[in-house]
């Protein structure tokens, strides 16, 4: 079932019980990323501030931070029916013969629903700000210690290509500056950043049109930080998610269109000459992500509806909110890595390699040298290819259970055969690469070894108890007192 708007979603998360309502003041500085902290950690609930210093706005985080909540997000009991769907969305055959067109009806019709329905206006602008407003009357959090100052987290940046007229969707971090004016955080590789350098590239331009969805429904959000291809409509995907066309608006100040049913909407332009110092900033990583210089945003509007929830998430030392979603991609996301690299059986991105560190990957192997094959496929899928370490074994190995993947993975490996080195671009957020953007990866190849690969000596069987003996020991089991 999809959710009409963010407060729908609250509901619904209320009625199972699975989000507090809170209504001592609390402090967007720090004292709420403690609370919201502590909650992650001991696997709490969704959190609604109701009574946030300085603020009229309640403030709601946490609201994926669970695998019940992050399906509930998607309108599912599990993520898994999500990946199913992908599943059966790419494995559709052409139809052969007549039943089976009719059969495809309802399908074609199913996909008809994932793109967006265009609307005048929506409760997203139930209220429009041009001249009076300050970004301070929202409660933005300063998530950490050592953070440059307040940053808003769960904006989803809406940008247009100036090439095509597409429009890109993409989850970014604002550092509020001042009352009007954020620092625009998109990393080097994001689409928002390639929509930045088409435009500085004509000369026609010297300001980019950007808003920004804040509280948008939750297929929307999740959607922003989807790894999708660059021209692939974070809009369509949420529209497929949702099983529902989402609706969008026109903005009243710029020629973007942004989600109706939003609960705040900012509206305004990154200077294309302009850079500004942003950071540091405590990340998901659990490190502080280095100051470095980035584009700047303007904001000439703000809308919102009449009584606005201010939705964000805080990062830190995992597991926090947004290691749900990562998990949630991992497993929606690999039937369409399938697709491309259809030997591998499972994936898993442990939350303590914060999604780009560590994959572990089983694949069936069929010819020497499979596993480096995968590796260097993996590096060249998106942003897959920010993958520090790579662990490719046999499907014998369970990758979700990774005591399974040490134990086999490493008897498999002699480390100087068995690791690949490779240069090539990394994430933004990595601190230890040599330069930033720009540094090394490494594949292990945890399969067992084929002679067609070299290894001629012999490989011993893994330990089995004889099933006769396990029958005996069975029968005596409980005379044994044990
Ligand atoms: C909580 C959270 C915060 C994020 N902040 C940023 C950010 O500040 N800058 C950035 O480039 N990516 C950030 N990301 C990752 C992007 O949202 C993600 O890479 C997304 O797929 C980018 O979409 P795009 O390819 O359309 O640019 C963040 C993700 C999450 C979950
Ligand atoms: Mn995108």
């Amino acid at each position: 079932m999809a959710y009409d708007d963010l407060r729908e979603f609250i509901q619904a998360l209320e009625r199972a019980g699975e989000l507090k309502r809170i209504e001592v003041e609390v402090d967007p500085i720090l004292e709420i990323s403690e609370i919201a902290d502590r909650v992650s950690k001991c696997g709490g609930p969704a959190l609604l501030f109701e009574n946030v210093k300085g603020s009229r706005m309640p403030l709601l985080i946490n609201a994926f931070g669970s695998p019940r909540r992050m399906a509930m997000a998607l309108g599912v009991d599990s993520v898994e029916e999500v990946a199913d769907r992908v599943r059966d969305l790419v494995h559709t055959k052409p139809p052969e013969g007549f039943i089976e067109k009719l059969k495809m009806v309802p399908k074609l019709f199913e996909v008809g629903s994932f793109f967006p329905k265009k609307v005048k206006q929506g409760p997203a602008c139930e209220v429009v700000k041009e001249q009076e407003f300050s970004l301070l009357e929202l409660p933005v959090l300063q998530c950490w210690p050592g953070d440059a100052g307040r940053f808003i987290t769960f904006g989803a940046v809406f940008s247009k290509d100036p090439e095509t007229g597409r429009q890109n969707c993409g989850l970014y971090r604002l550092q509020v500056f001042d009352e009007r004016t954020t620092a625009m955080h998109w990393q080097i590789h994001k689409q928002g950043a390639e929509h930045f350098r088409r435009a500085a590239r004509t000369a026609a331009h010297r300001r980019m049109e950007v808003a920004v969805a804040i509280g948008a429904d939750p297929t929307i959000t999740f959607s922003a930080i989807a790894p999708l291809p660059p021209d692939v409509d974070e809009i369509v995907f949420a529209g497929f998610l949702r099983s529902k066309p989402v609706e969008m608006m026109p903005c009243r100040t710029v020629d973007i269109e942004v989600p109706a049913t939003a609960e705040i909407i900012l509206e305004g332009y990154v200077d294309l000459e302009e850079r500004r110092r942003e950071g540091p900033f405590g990340d998901h990583t659990g490190f502080y992500s280095l100051a470095d210089d980035y584009p700047v945003f303007r904001i000439t509007c703000m809308t919102h509806r009449r009584d606005p929830i201010y939705s964000t998430t805080l990062v830190g030392k995992p597991p926090m909110e947004d290691c749900h979603m990562g998990k949630a991609i991992e497993r929606i996301f690999l039937p369409l890595m399938q697709l491309q690299l259809p030997e591998i059986v499972d994936v898993h991105m442990p939350f303590e390699g914060i999604f780009h560190n560590l994959m572990l990957v089983s694949i069936r192997k069929s010819y020497p040298g499979h596993a480096r094959k995968v590796m260097n496929g993996i590096w060249s899928l998106g942003q897959a290819m920010f993958t520090k370490c790579i662990v490719v074994v046999d499907e014998d190995v369970d990758v979700q259970d990774v005591r399974d993947v040490v134990w086999k993975g490493l008897n498999n490996i002699d480390p100087e055969r068995d690791i690949q080195f490779t240069l090539g671009p990394v994430d933004s957020l990595d601190h230890s690469s040599r330069l930033a953007n720009f540094g090394s990866k490494m594949g292990i190849d945890a399969t067992r070894k084929w002679p067609s690969e070299g290894f001629t000596r012999p490989w011993p069987d893994e330990l089995k108890m004889d099933p006769r003996i396990q029958a005996l020991v069975d029968g005596k089991w409980d005379k044994l007192g044990l």
